[in-house]
């Protein structure tokens, strides 16, 4: 009897395990539902992108005589489920198994469990290969260490793939070249022009559909701002590795005013939803290495972000699930500003990162870990309100690389599993990355009052306030040193701003 296949919205792949060994007979069913579209309220855009990336991809199968099932979201038989999809397609025809990818987040996976019970049939969950290590290899790596830091996961990738090495020895004898790449970004620079997405007839009809079903969702979804096929995704990557890869590595931590995407690549989206895998995207990189086309500090951060980070949040997700997404280090507990959706407030650096989120579903990662999640740090909001809020406004999302780098990375919430202290900075970093004090209402030199930068004094109260956790930190005991420093009337000008700045945004 022939098998039931079924593909998410994140698997739009050839290459995905779930469409190996397809035989005439079977069908291929994909489906827009209500209840994958708005288990969170996702950015129009990142509905936008993926519909349309959806509709492009079954196309294509069916263009290479594939038998698919495409439900679109306003089909009036539409059930508004994953499961209520297979029921119908179930009551109008026996399937020997139903077929699948392992998913991409708990809440289904769990789900998708429950299936086999619910319509008696046999379900295949395959491994999905997209991925460089597998969880079996990534746990063994895990039991063997006390301390999970990503440098060290990264160097095994390394000698795994074979990326940027010479024989045993990382190309440039240094594994990592970060020290390098933390330049601000000159004044009158210049930044590469990024060519424009297509808009296809496809991409029309879905902004029309996300206008009318998801109006009251966060953000602006007027044009798409991604390529919505494999080979409008090719394109993006060939830009970035000819124009913006060979400065990516001295800007990596820069922000700027106005500029969005600087020379980082815009490609988490394709890579999460499979338009694109993470070998092809770092092999591209790597052969414009050794092509004398982009040096060894930018290629090799960059092939760090997806081999290491990538890798490595995805195999600490399914390792630490569910109970770390539970875990509240802080106990913090204070509700979402509102700024967080609508960008006003007087800190420029919070209005510039949420402007770049709501245009475009993006933010790139300094803005992403340092302005929105080290404010939230800081201010002390609540893992769950802002473990949503990623969750919903970027492109990219989707809970095995949002969850780690949020609960983990931005607020530690996870006490340490991932980081070896909190990134917590005050306003003078964010000066001396990007020119976004220049344009403040406030000024990053005060520390404490009405017009002080209120990353200064929110950092020190943050620290003082939370002295019994991190003060046994061996990280942390410079900061500890320079705190136990200030006078007593300058700590309590610190409690008394953060205490009247907090209360105005509850
Ligand atoms: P580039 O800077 O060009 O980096 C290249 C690639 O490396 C990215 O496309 C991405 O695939 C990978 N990468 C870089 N950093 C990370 C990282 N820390 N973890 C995993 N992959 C990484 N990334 C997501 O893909 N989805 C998310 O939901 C997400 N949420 C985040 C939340 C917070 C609080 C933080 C601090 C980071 C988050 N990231 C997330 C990681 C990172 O910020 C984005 O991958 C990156 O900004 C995407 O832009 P880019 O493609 O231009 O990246
Ligand atoms: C994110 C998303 C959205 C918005 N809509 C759909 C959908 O309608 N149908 C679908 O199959 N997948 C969608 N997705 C992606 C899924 O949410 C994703 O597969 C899971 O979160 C697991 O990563
Ligand atoms: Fe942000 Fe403070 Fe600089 Fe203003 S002064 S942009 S709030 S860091």
């Amino acid at each position: 009897m022939p098998s039931l296949r079924l593909i998410l919205g994140d698997q739009l792949t050839r290459s995905i395990t779930s469409l190996e060994d397809y035989q005439d007979g079977d069908l291929i069913l994909m489906a827009e539902v209500k209840s994958e579209a708005t288990y969170v309220k996702h950015h129009k855009q990142k509905i936008l992108f993926l519909f349309s990336a959806m509709r492009h991809f079954a196309q294509a199968l069916e263009e290479d005589g594939l038998n698919v099932t495409y439900i679109q979201y306003d089909d009036p038989e539409n059930a508004g489920s994953l499961g209520g999809e297979i029921d119908k397609v179930l009551q109008k025809k026996a399937f020997d198994r139903l077929i699948v990818t392992e998913c991409g987040e708990w809440r289904l996976s769990e789900e998708i469990k429950t299936w086999e019970r619910r319509f008696d049939l046999d379900i295949e969950i395959r491994e999905d290969k997209r991925f460089i290590c597998t969880l079996p290899e990534f746990n063994k790596w895990a039991v063997e260490r006390k301390a999970l830091r990503m440098e060290y996961f990264y160097r095994e990738m390394r000698q795994k793939t074979g990326l940027l090495m010479n024989g045993d020895e990382p190309a440039g004898k240094q594994w990592n070249f970060d020290a390098d790449n933390r330049k601000k970004l000159p004044k009158d620079y210049s930044l590469p022009v990024r060519p424009e997405i297509k808009q296809t007839d496809i991409i029309r009809s879905v902004i029309k559909l996300v206008e009318e079903h998801f109006s009251d969702h966060f953000g602006n979804a007027e044009m798409c701002h991604y390529a919505v096929t494999r080979d409008g995704a090719l394109r993006e990557l060939d830009w970035f590795v000819e124009e913006a890869l060979p400065n990516f590595g001295d800007y990596q931590d820069a922000m700027a005013t106005g500029e969005d995407f600087l020379h980082h690549s815009k490609l988490s989206a394709y890579l999460n939803a499979g338009l694109l895998t993470a070998m092809e995207v770092c092999r591209a990189a790597e052969e414009a290495w050794e092509e004398g086309r982009a040096p060894l500090n930018a290629v090799e951060g960059f092939i760090r972000q997806i081999i290491g980070w990538r890798e490595y949040v995805r195999g600490l997700y399914w390792r630490e699930m569910p109970d770390y997404a539970k875990l509240n280090f802080f106990g913090a507990k204070k509700a979402l500003p509102d700024f967080y959706w609508t960008g006003d407030t007087k800190m420029h650096c919070i209005s510039e990162a949420v402007r770049n989120t709501r245009d475009h579903a993006y933010a790139h990662h300094i803005q992403r870990l340092m302005i929105t999640g080290n404010f939230a740090l800081l201010a002390g909001i609540s893992p769950d309100a802002i473990n949503e809020w990623y969750l919903i406004v970027y492109a990219d999302a989707y809970e095995w690389v949002e969850l780690p780098n949020t609960h983990g990375m931005a607020i530690y919430a996870d006490g340490g599993v991932m980081a070896s202290k909190p990134y917590a900075a005050s306003g003078s970093y964010i000066n001396r990355m990007s020119n976004y004090c220049k344009s403040c209402s406030y000024k990053v030199t005060g520390k404490t009052g009405d017009d002080a930068c209120p990353f200064n004094y929110l950092y020190w109260n943050f620290i003082e306030e939370n002295r019994d956790k991190l003060e046994g930190n061996g990280r942390m005991g410079l900061v500890f040193k320079n705190l136990d420093r200030k006078s007593e009337d300058e700590r309590k000008d610190i409690k008394q701003s953060a205490r009247k700045f907090l209360q105005s945004i509850a």
